[in-house]
C-alpha cells in the first residue's frame, strides 16, 4: 500500500520519514490539503475562504503557540533547519531529523537541552516521522494560524479582526489544518505534528472570550475574569491523540475524548484506564481513550462513537472540537480499520446529530490516501450538515 501512494506524491519532495526501517518520502504533503481542496471546488456544495495570515495574524498565533506549547521548543522549531544548514549538516532540500531522543534519567529528571545543536533534535521530538525542511516554520504557523481563525469564527461577539453580526457567525467551522497537531506536547514534536492547533483553538476561545458571567463572588476582581468555559474534544483520528490528552489530562474544563487504534502508533499512550487524575481530583473522569482492534468495522466503531457522543453530551460544554483524521479509512497505508467511504457520512450525522447545540470547530489530522481524502471528507460533511 505505502508503495503505491508514494508513487502518487512524486520523488520531489524534500521531507521524509522513517516508517519501519524504511526512509520513504513524508506521507504527509501538501498534495493532500490540495488534494481536499479540490474536491471542495469541484464539488461547489461549501463556502471555502482561503485565510492567508497577515504578519498580524502571524504574531497573535505565534503568542498564542507560546501559551500552549514551551518558548525553547517553539524556537528550536522555527530555528533548527538553519542552524543545521549553517553548519552543513543538512543540504537545502533535505530535512533535521533527530538521532539520539531524550532518555529517563534517574539522575537528572529533567534534563536540560543539550548544547549541542545535532543533538537538540532528539530533545525536541519524539519520533522520526517529523522532519524540520526548509519551509516547515511556514505551514506550521499556517496550520496554526486556522486553528486560531475557526476559534475565533465561532465567538460570540467582536473580536479584535472581525465584525461578522452574531447572527452570521457559523454554528461550524472546518479548518483544513496540515501539519496536524494533535501528537505533539508541550515541548516534544512527533507523529507529523509541531504545534497543538486544537490546543491553540482552545487557547484562543479562552483568550478573546468575554469575561464570564459574574457568577461566583461578583465582588472579588480575580473570579470575575476567570474564564469558566468548558470544552469537549472528540478525536476521531486513527491514532491516540497523546499530546491533546497530555495538555489537558489535569485540567477538569476540557474533556478529551479519543476512538483509535488499539496497541498502535505512539503506542505508550491511549489506554482506556487513562481517564484523569485520581477522585477527588476534579479533572477525574476527564478522559475517555476508546481504543478499538485492528479490523473494526464501522458496526464496531458506531459502538464507540455512541459512548463518546454521550459523555461529551453529560460534561455540558460551551464548544466542540474535532480532530478529524481519515486514516480509520480501511485502504490508508497506517489505518487498520474497516471503515468505507460512505461511513464518513453517517458518522458526520452521528456527532452533528448528538452535538447539535454546541458551535464546533472540526480540524484535519490525519489520513494519507490522497485521492480519497475530498471524497471522504465531503462524505463526512454532508452528513454534518443533516
Ligand atoms: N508503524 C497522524 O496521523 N509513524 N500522525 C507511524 C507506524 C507516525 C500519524 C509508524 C504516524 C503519525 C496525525
Ligand atoms: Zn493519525
Amino acid at each position: 500500500k505505502i508503495e503505491q501512494l508514494q508513487a502518487q506524491i512524486g520523488q520531489l519532495q524534500a521531507q521524509v520519514e522513517l516508517l519501519g526501517s524504511k526512509l520513504i518520502p513524508a506521507l504527509e504533503s501538501p498534495a493532500r490539503i490540495k488534494a481536499i481542496i479540490q474536491s471542495i471546488k469541484d464539488s461547489s456544495k461549501h463556502d471555502l475562504r482561503t485565510i492567508t495570515a497577515s504578519d498580524e495574524d502571524q504574531t497573535t498565533t505565534v503568542s498564542l503557540a507560546k501559551a500552549t506549547h514551551s518558548t525553547d521548543y517553539l524556537s528550536h522549531v522555527q530555528n533548527v533547519f538553519k542552524q543545521w544548514r549553517d553548519k552543513g549538516l543538512v543540504e537545502q532540500h533535505e530535512s533535521v531529523l533527530p538521532e539520539c531522543f531524550r532518555l529517563q534519567n534517574i539522575a537528572n529528571a529533567k534534563p536540560k537541552p543539550p548544547k549541542d545543536i545535532f543533538a537538540r533534535a532528539g530533545y525536541y521530538a519524539f519520533d522520526m516521522s517529523t522532519g524540520i525542511s526548509q519551509n516547515s516554520w511556514k505551514s506550521i504557523i499556517a496550520s496554526a494560524n486556522l486553528g486560531v481563525q475557526a476559534a475565533q469564527l465561532l465567538l460570540p461577539s467582536p473580536t479584535p479582526d472581525t465584525t461578522t453580526d452574531d447572527d452570521e457567525r457559523p454554528k461550524s467551522v472546518l479548518a483544513l489544518c496540515r501539519p496536524p497537531g494533535h501528537h505533539c506536547t508541550g515541548t516534544q514534536a512527533g507523529g507529523y505534528c509541531y504545534i497543538n492547533n486544537i490546543a491553540l483553538s482552545i487557547t484562543t476561545l479562552r483568550h478573546f472570550s468575554p469575561p464570564a458571567k459574574k457568577t461566583r463572588r461578583p465582588s472579588n476582581p480575580h473570579f470575575a475574569s476567570t474564564s469558566t468555559l468548558k470544552f469537549a474534544v472528540l478525536d476521531l483520528d486513527f491514532h491516540h491523540g497523546n499530546g491533546t490528552q497530555e495538555m489537558f489530562y489535569t485540567d477538569p474544563n476540557v474533556l478529551y475524548v479519543s476512538i483509535h487504534g488499539e496497541d498502535e502508533f505512539p503506542y505508550y499512550t491511549g489506554g482506556a484506564d487513562e481517564t484523569g487524575p485520581p477522585a477527588p481530583d476534579a479533572a477525574s473522569g476527564t478522559n475517555l481513550n476508546l481504543p478499538l482492534a485492528a479490523g473494526a468495522t464501522f458496526e464496531a466503531y458506531t459502538g464507540k462513537l455512541k459512548e463518546a457522543l454521550q459523555l461529551i453530551q453529560n460534561f455540558k460544554a460551551d464548544y466542540l472540537l474535532v480532530s478529524l483524521g481519515f486514516d480509520t479509512f480501511h485502504l490508508d497505508p497506517l489505518g487498520k480499520f474497516d471503515i468505507k467511504s460512505e461511513d464518513y457520512e453517517v458518522m458526520g450525522r452521528q456527532v452533528r446529530t448528538a452535538l447539535k447545540d454546541l458551535p464546533a470547530a472540526i480540524l484535519l489530522e490525519g489520513g494519507y490516501v490522497i485521492d480519497r481524502l475530498g471524497e471522504n471528507l465531503l462524505n463526512f460533511l454532508r452528513g454534518w450538515e443533516g
